[in-house]
């Protein structure tokens, strides 16, 4: 099996290598190779503060629904587990590499297709991080009544279990996986001060302004808008919230979705400054240092078919078929 494995890395890398010295344009044209047929009528995605009283309802409703379900993939535990155990267990696959944006925008997709299964009508919400930097700890998000609650409750015993979201929709729900372990836990928010005395603001939100944002967004080529932007503002919004958003059992957190979509968001709006050239803009390594390609696979383990990143460039195709 390994052997097997570094023999595809082998010839990966050869292959890649091999378009490169002998000069010749890559073989055939990608959007033959590509399904690319276009929708004709994408949905908008929301801002969370933006959405109405029943969409938020019908939205932390159906996220309560996934808890209820059995697992897609064979586990003992429930569906809304089900994407915790896949993005912790490719946490080296889909972080840190040219496939962490297409990647995630699948998983999103994903997850919207199981809230759907679970009566939610609406589509995909983001949480705009950068609009509430100034104070992202009082961010509608985190509304106990039509949100996902606020910060963890400081005297919760039980370290590292402590901590735990007391207010809100999600208080009492029992999440299976922690890190790399099965350890049933509540969900932990443990929002962090930056540095108060230095007079900056809460939850690290200087580290993610909308300054910091145009500031990589600036960045012509994927690879370097992509590892600005996964290593930086989003880096810095996951531990800025903290408790479950920190490890790569992050999706424990229900924001996370609403993260990773403001995250794609960011990048959808930077392929939209050129689309002719940063629709299908992708590049840098894959996991092993592989180069990437639009034709690298993107692993679902099961909750969802793998699909190639080129599929996911485009979000206006009948896959996708949403704009922001
Ligand atoms: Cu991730």
């Amino acid at each position: 099996m390994t052997i097997l494995k570094n023999l595809a890395v082998f010839l990966t890398a050869l292959s890649a290598f091999a378009d490169v010295s002998v000069g010749t344009p890559v073989a055939a044209p990608l959007a033959e190779s590509l399904p690319r047929a276009t929708c004709t009528n994408p949905v908008l995605r929301k801002e969370w503060s933006a959405a109405t009283a029943a969409e938020r309802s019908s939205y932390i409703s159906a996220v309560l629904c996934l808890a209820t379900k059995p697992s897609r993939i064979n586990l003992s535990t429930t569906l809304y587990d089900d994407f915790v155990y896949v993005h912790n267990s490719l946490t080296d696959r889909i972080h840190g590499v040219a496939q962490f944006l297409p990647w995630h925008r699948y998983f999103i997709h994903v997850y919207e297709q199981a809230l759907k299964d679970c009566g939610y009508t609406g589509v995909a919400m983001y949480w705009n991080w950068a609009a509430d930097s100034a104070a992202p700890s009082a961010a509608k998000v985190w509304s106990p009544v039509d949100g996902f609650g606020g910060n963890g409750n400081q005297s919760t015993p039980d370290v590292p279990f402590s901590k735990c979201v007391t207010d809100g929709p999600f208080t009492g729900l029992t999440l299976a996986y922690y890190n790399t372990e099965v350890r049933p836990h509540c969900l932990m928010r443990d929002f962090q001060p930056a540095h108060p005395e230095a007079g900056l603001q809460d939850m690290i939100g200087f580290q993610f302004t909308p300054e910091i944002v145009a500031e990589v967004s600036a960045y012509p080529d994927f690879s370097s808008f992509h590892g600005a932007l996964e290593s930086r503002p989003h880096a810095v919004v996951h531990a800025g919230v903290s408790g479950d958003m920190g490890p790569a059992t992050s999706p424990n957190d229900p924001i996370f979705f609403l993260h990773h979509t403001m995250v794609d968001r960011i990048w959808w709006l930077w392929q939209q400054q050129n689309p002719s050239v940063r629709t299908n803009d992708f590049s840098g390594t894959e996991y092993a240092g592989v180069a990437a390609t639009l034709d690298d696979l993107m692993p679902m383990m099961g909750i969802a078919t793998d699909r190639k990143v080129g599929d996911f460039m485009s979000t206006s195709t009948t896959d996708l078929c949403y704009k922001y």
